[in-house]
Formats: structure tokens, sequence, C-alpha cells
């Protein structure tokens, strides 16, 4: 598959990537990481990267603004996302192939071929083993510290269930290149006080049930009365995780239109129930969304039943 890939990209002058909406270390990292793969090795191409600016991310990577024109007989390579609706820039579809590489069970098939690896710890760890499968390639050390991140973001610093001996292998070939890996660890842990203080309120607040289910409830007036806005919440998933008891959690985080619900497990599955409420992801780790607190409450009610098991 890596070889594929590789004779495609040798194939088309210009190569556009796409990733995933509300980008995490992982999609902007694949992508970054890619792209700069491709730049390093294939100076001749123009290679553009895609999709919204993530400000808390900008540290990592900027995206390019393209012509709908570029489009016109490029390859278009779609990182760490599992479905089409998920995908940051509709425009995806027009380029004359597209290729998907992802690490997420496959729910949504597109892009010929379609590389995925749900053994992988993240999108980026694959991206990084086509540096291990081809050695002849260069790797900078803008490619490996973007790749690093991905890695770090998708694993919690190597600490989750997904981490392989391949993602040490991975990351081991990475810090060999002189990036600054203490300001990149700063940079992508840093709070503001802001984000401390609502941090502070999740855990006086959240709640433990007796089946070991956690959760938390973010109205949009409390996120705002922190000054924050919704999706800066989405970071305090975690936060409670290391408290004694829990098997699985959930952050609600009311937004615009919306209720999202993040979920994660040390014990069931959770991705069939992400599924059953308009979401999905990994077996630890998924995303969903409710339309109100009372469809809230059901989920909590079924991810109690599953706790119970
Ligand atoms: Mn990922």
């Amino acid at each position: 598959m890596i070889d594929e890939i590789l004779a495609l990209i040798q194939q088309y002058e210009t190569i556009i990537i796409h990733r995933h909406v509300r980008p995490d270390p992982d999609a902007l990292g694949s992508q970054g990481g890619l792209a700069t793969l491709i730049k390093d090795n294939y100076p001749d191409k123009k290679v553009y990267v895609v999709g919204e600016e993530s400000e808390s991310l900008r540290f990592l990577i900027q995206m390019d603004s393209i012509e709908d024109s570029v489009y016109h007989r490029a390859l278009v390579i779609v990182c760490d996302a599992a479905t089409q609706e998920r995908i940051s820039d509709e425009r995806y579809a027009r380029g004359a192939r597209l290729v998907k590489i992802d690490h997420h069970p496959v729910v949504d098939s597109y892009g010929e071929p379609e590389w995925v690896n749900t053994q992988a710890s993240s999108t980026s760890e694959m991206i990084a083993s086509i540096y291990r499968a081809h050695p002849e390639l260069t790797l900078s050390k803008e490619s490996a510290r973007l790749l690093f991140a991905g890695i770090v973001g998708d694993t919690g610093r190597f600490q989750f269930s997904n981490v392989t001996s391949e993602t040490f292998l991975a990351a081991s070939e990475l810090v060999k290149q002189p990036f600054d890996r203490q300001s990149f660890f700063d940079q992508l842990y840093a709070r503001n006080l802001k984000q401390a203080r609502l941090n502070g309120y999740v855990l006086q607040h959240f709640s433990l049930t007796e089946e070991g289910v956690g959760y938390i409830k973010l109205t949009k007036e409390l996120v705002h009365s922190y000054g924050l806005e919704p999706s800066d919440a989405s970071a305090l998933v975690n936060c409670f995780a290391n408290v004694e008891h829990l098997k699985a959690w959930v952050l609600f985080s009311e937004d615009e239109e919306q209720i999202r619900a993040r979920i994660r497990s040390k014990a069931p599955s959770i991705n069939e129930l992400a599924a059953k409420y308009h979401g999905g992801g990994h077996p630890m780790a998924s995303g969903a969304t409710v339309a109100n607190w009372e469809e809230a409450d059901q989920l909590v009610d079924d991810l109690r039943a599953l706790c119970a098991d």
C-alpha cells in the first residue's frame, strides 16, 4: 500500500492534502507531515494543505488558501478523516484522484486506494511508517515535529492502549531529528488561566455513578461565563480520567446548534454507542452529538448499562 501511494505521489504534479474538521494534533500532524515528506523529497511538486485554521494549534502548521482551479488534475489525499462528512473543505472531491489514509474503523469507504490501519495509534504513525519502509527518503526536522505531534496527541503522550511497539519505533526515528521537543510540549499543553479555572469547575462538579460512569454537562452559558467558547471545553475531556473506579466518561459541551459529547473509556468499547448518537470514532475514544439535555441523559443511561455488564 505504501508503494502504491508513493507511486501516485510521483505521478501527480499537484497534491492537495485534506483532513478532518475541528482538527486535533493528529489531523494536522499527519496532514502537514505528509506534505513535508512530499516537499522534502519531490521539490518540484506543488503541495498544499487546506482546511479551517485551528487557533490553538497554529503553532504546528498554517493552512494554504487555494483557488478551485488548483484541483484540476490534482491528487487529493485525505488524512485522519473516517467519513466524508468529516472532511474539512468540501472541494476534496474535485481532484483527479482521491486517496484516504486513516486509522479509524471504516464506516464510510472512500478513496482509491483507501489505506486504513486500525492497529496504528494515529494517522501520523502511518505516515511515519512510510519513512520506515523507505529509509532513502529524507526526513526533515519539520516533518518529524509534525508527525511526533500527531502521535503524542492521539496517544495522550504514549499512555493510551493504542500504543504498540510500532508507535515507539516510529517515535524513536522521529526524535532523532533535532526539533525543539521541549518547546513543542510547552506549546501543545499550554493552557490559559480561563481554561485552568474551567478545569477546576469540571473537577468540582463532574458526577460519578456506581457503575463507574463519569460525566459533566457544560452549558454554553457556563462556558461563556468563564470567557471561553464551547470548543475550548473539549481539551478538558480527560481531566478526571484518573479518578478511581472510573470506567467510562463523557464531557458534554453545548454549542450554538447542539450538544457535543466526547466519550472516553478504559473498559467497554464505546464507538457503537457513539454511532447510536450520530457519532463514531475509536473503541476507547469517540464523539457524538445529542439534541438536548434529555438525550444527554439517555446517553449516560446507555453508558451506565454498558459499564454495568
Ligand atoms: Mn487520529
